[in-house]
């Protein structure tokens, strides 16, 4: 072959591949919070080559964007944090003519969070869920009784039952904004409160029980509670079941449930959102489209077992997963959840200041 013919089917090949480099990404995404494969197809098809950093917290994600210059292209905040992060410029609007699959997101829920962005400028739902409790049913029978109150909030906040609890294991997320209001609710308060009062009584409630909790931590319980090492976790819906399946599949003895208390849960919104210093906004648009593609959705789906915004996906999520009222909950279990309010710098360090109080023991 003459070297302009090989010149020639080489550039043709660069351009067929899709291994061509096409400049970076940069992520920033909750651990455990997508496919095996999501990343590696997408840099396949475009030829972008993806930084993929993981965190488990809302305050932590949160201290790095208004610290500004996080080196991130995307994060994924839930809403009711992206709405003050919003406030405080730290977003740019998003280019929708770049996201042609848009159009596959509920609009009942683009609607429910325009509530923490209107207009739906600045981000899209990356997937939702609930926070509820976690429990090896084993475990619990063996120190409750097959009575053992498995559907409330009582398993973790009554005294009693956290004290037989303590030797297996209590864990929690390292969530003010959720386990706080989580106890407002058991004791019959508004869980959307934001008065410094409320706090304090669900405080109280937690310092009585915090003796008996083993850890409070947002991403450790899934192998934790998968192995045996602790017996309940409050945590998020997904991460729950995917401790059921580690457990399944080591087959060591422990079966996992994951329950949304009778008494109400938390559900929330996680966006995904470009940040306004983000140096690669064209590919940060590019993955947002990819993701928002039916199938790609719905194996992310599969694997988390969160819930999707997508409509065209749920076609192609498993039975199994759309059946369960866990993940897509039933109209009387939708209608007590509730969705947190945003929190304003006022009731922000209020609610912060009793957590500390129930961490340190103080
Ligand atoms: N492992 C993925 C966890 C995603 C949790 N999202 C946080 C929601 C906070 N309200």
């Amino acid at each position: 072959m003459k070297l302009k013919t090989i010149l020639m089917a080489t550039a043709a090949v660069a351009i067929a591949s899709p291994a061509a480099a096409e400049g970076t990404l940069n992520i920033y995404n909750w651990s455990d919070y997508i496919a095996e494969d999501t990343i590696q197809k997408f840099e396949e098809k475009t030829g972008i080559k993806v930084t993929y950093d993981v965190f488990d917290s809302n305050e932590v994600l949160e201290a790095k964007l208004l610290a500004g210059s996080s080196g991130y292209d995307l994060v994924v905040p839930s809403a009711s944090f992206m709405a003050r992060q919003i406030q405080a410029g730290v977003f740019q609007k998003l280019d929708k003519s770049k996201l042609p699959n848009i159009k596959n997101l509920d609009s009942a829920i683009m609607g429910n969070v325009a509530e923490f962005d209107p207009g739906n400028e600045h981000g899209v739902v990356y997937m939702w869920g609930t926070t509820g409790i976690g429990y090896n049913e084993e475990k619990i029978a063996e120190r409750l009784g097959d009575s053992a109150p498995t559907d409330s909030w009582a398993l973790v906040f009554d005294e009693g039952n956290a004290a037989k609890l303590a030797d297996c294991g209590i864990s929690m997320l390292d969530a003010p904004t959720e386990i706080i209001p989580a106890a407002m609710n058991y004791l019959g308060l508004d869980p959307k409160s934001k008065n410094a009062e409320d706090f304090k009584k669900a405080a109280d409630l937690l310092a009585k029980v915090k003796p008996h909790v083993r850890y409070f931590h947002s991403s450790q319980y899934i192998n934790d509670l998968a192995n045996g090492d602790v017996c309940v976790s409050v945590g998020w819906s997904g991460d729950i079941f995917q401790a059921r399946d580690r457990a399944d599949e080591a087959e060591n003895g422990n079966t996992i449930s994951y329950v949304i208390p009778k008494e109400g849960a938390l559900s929330w919104f996680d966006m995904m959102v470009i940040p306004a210093d983000a140096a690669n906004v064209e590919n940060a648009h590019k993955f947002l489209d990819f993701l928002m593609d039916a199938q790609i959705t719905a194996d992310i789906t599969n694997y988390v077992w969160y819930a999707s915004a997508n409509i065209p996906a749920l076609e192609l999520i498993e039975q199994e997963i759309l059946d369960d009222p866990g993940i897509f909950p039933p109209d009387d279990v939708k209608e007590k959840l509730w969705v947190a309010p945003v929190y304003e710098a006022r009731a922000d360090r209020a609610i912060n200041r009793e957590w500390t109080r129930v961490k340190t023991g103080q």
